[in-house]
């Protein structure tokens, strides 16, 4: 195996045994192959030229798959292969013409040792230019990304076929032998202006469903009723969840990406919605353990479980989210997912052992944000707010990122930080106070979100009667773990968003001549000590 994905891979250079997330090497290999013929059902599509949903739909549902912490079921992503051919082979049957049609597109097996032999072949290395594997893969990861933002829209009715067209042409562009430099350039700024796109499609889909995001004060204390535990970035399986649970006598609490579901106005309304428990995802073994009543996961981060843990029967995935022995609810033809198996096992269980007694404010969405421009404007006009830190991201478990609480903690007091993203519990809960009743860490919710961040920054370039979103008092120090951080940092670029600090680390993808040209035209530069970034970024 080989895979260099996320920001955790081995010695920053990529993960080759098993993964440090956990990723055997079957599973990896699996995951290669579902990209490998992903892209061949993306280029049989591209040359039949029909607007296919179903294959759209597909197309997306796999890459999500495929990022990090979401599925580790080997066998679940091997029946999802063999889906993927089947479907391509049908259209292929199409096409009289199979002329010029690559390998990816071609290759057709049902037997499992030849997909599993397939599968070792398939990996990124097959690339054998670094510069070439880096754009690829950098195209590749922020695909996965926007597919899997594209994928939560679809689910809630929206779509957008520019969208589904573009991920469809760039995985094809993705696997052509002769890819010259300038050209895999263009296609990385190509996938964040689409990014860009596939968050603004969420962002309708999910205010349009549930109502613009709001100012909230989350409980974080454990009621005396059983719960269910819900993580993952899936808020239509939130809705489903609560739906189905309001009468059950449990209460529902969420777990570190799903903590935004508090904010909105749909799930509000439903008294059983008791609050968040926990915090970001690495710590779930601990959190899980103690929540004593059933989880459901329903995207990325799964952390797998220790051999000694208490709740490997109470674990369960939706969605595109799978862990081997955990069991899988899958939704009708209409998208209806059942949960009363969880809600049933819920009723029988203790419930969550107190962990904090805490409250902390978010629901900083764009909506909201807008709506309170005038005060904030006010605030910086009269030098309360000096500046503004967009910390969104992801969190991890390394210790390297303790650097991101101290460096929220070294902030000056009339510094705001805007985020999204798992990276908030790293500072949400260090009581940063507030400035004249606008809280210091102004949450807008999932790594998706980041979205609301962009738009709250073009609002305050217009209140300020600026002409160019670097010239707002805006410091970018971006956490990245997993591959929607890398769709969220493609779309800040293609945005003009200049001189984001990266970190704890570089891609380990990014090759010195990639990071060259990232610098050079961006300004992207690793984050180096706490002392010297806050000195740099408070100047
Ligand atoms: Fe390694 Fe990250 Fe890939 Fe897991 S997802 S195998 S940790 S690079
Ligand atoms: Fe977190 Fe996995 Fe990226 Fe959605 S839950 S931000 S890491």
């Amino acid at each position: 195996m080989f895979c260099y994905q996320c920001q955790e891979t081995a010695k920053n250079e990529g993960c080759t045994i098993q993964g440090v997330c956990g990723k055997k090497e079957d599973t990896a290999n699996s995951q290669d192959l579902l990209i490998y013929v992903t892209k061949g059902l993306a280029e049989v599509a591209n040359r039949l030229g029909e607007d296919n949903e179903k294959v759209y739909e597909k197309i997306s549902k796999n890459l999500f798959v495929t990022i990090t912490n979401a599925n580790f079921d080997t066998e679940a992503i091997f029946k999802i292969v063999k889906e993927t051919i089947k479907m391509k082979d049908e259209l292929l049957e199409k096409i009289e013409d199979k002329e010029g049609l690559s390998d990816f597109a071609l290759f057709s097996t049902m037997d499992d040792s030849e997909l599993e032999k397939k599968a070792i072949e398939v990996g990124v290395l097959n690339i054998l230019n670094e510069d070439e594997r880096s754009l690829t893969e950098l195209t590749t990861y922020g695909l996965k990304g926007m597919a899997a933002y594209n994928h939560h829209a679809n689910v809630l009715g929206y779509k957008d076929v520019e969208v589904d067209r573009f991920i469809a042409k760039a995985l094809e562009e993705t696997t052509k032998a002769d890819k010259e430099i300038p050209n895999l350039i263009d296609l990385v700024m190509a996938t964040g202006e689409h990014g860009v796109k596939a968050m603004a499609l969420l962002d309708k889909a999910n205010t349009t469903s549930y109502g613009n995001p709001e100012i909230t004060e989350v409980d974080y204390s454990a009621g005396n009723k059983p719960g269910i535990l819900i993580s993952g970035h899936d808020l239509h399986d939130m809705k489903m969840l609560l739906e189905q649970s309001k009468d059950s006598g449990v209460e529902i609490y969420t777990h570190s990406e799903m903590l935004p579901a508090n904010y909105y106005p749909e799930f509000k309304q439903y008294d059983h919605f008791h609050g968040n428990y926990g915090s970001s995802w690495w710590h779930q073994n601990e959190e899980f353990e103690a929540f004593n009543g059933p989880i459901l996961m329903t995207t990325n981060c799964i952390v797998p479980m220790k051999k000694d843990n208490t709740y490997q029967d109470k674990m369960f995935t939706s969605g595109q989210a799978g862990y081997p022995g955990c069991k899988h609810i899958e939704a009708d033809e209409n998208g209806y997912k059942d949960f009363s198996e969880i809600i049933e096992l819920a009723k029988t269980c203790e419930a969550p052992t107190n962990l904090e007694d805490l409250k902390v404010v978010g629901g900083f969405a764009h909506n909201q944000v807008i709506q309170l421009s005038d005060k904030v404007v006010e605030e910086v006009k009269a030098g309360n707010i000096k500046k503004f830190v967009v910390m969104g991201g992801c969190d991890g478990r390394f210790k390297e990122r303790n650097y991101y609480s101290e460096f929220a903690q070294g902030l000056p007091e009339d510094h705001v930080i805007l985020t999204a993203g798992c990276a908030k519990y790293r500072y949400n809960k260090l009581g940063l106070g507030d400035i004249n009743g606008i809280p210091r860490v102004l949450d807008a919710g999932q790594c998706n979100d980041s979205y609301s961040l962009v738009q709250i920054a073009l609002a305050l370039k217009d209140a300020f009667g600026l002409d160019d979103i670097n010239d707002l008092p805006i410091e970018y120090n971006i956490a990245w773990y997993e591959q929607k951080a890398v769709i969220v940092l493609l779309a800040l670029l293609s945005l003009g968003v200049k001189n984001i600090h990266l970190g704890p680390t570089l891609p380990a993808f990014l090759s010195p001549t990639v990071v060259d040209f990232l610098v050079e035209n961006f300004g992207i530069s690793p984050i180096s000590t706490v002392e010297e970034d806050l000195a740099t970024m408070t100047a």
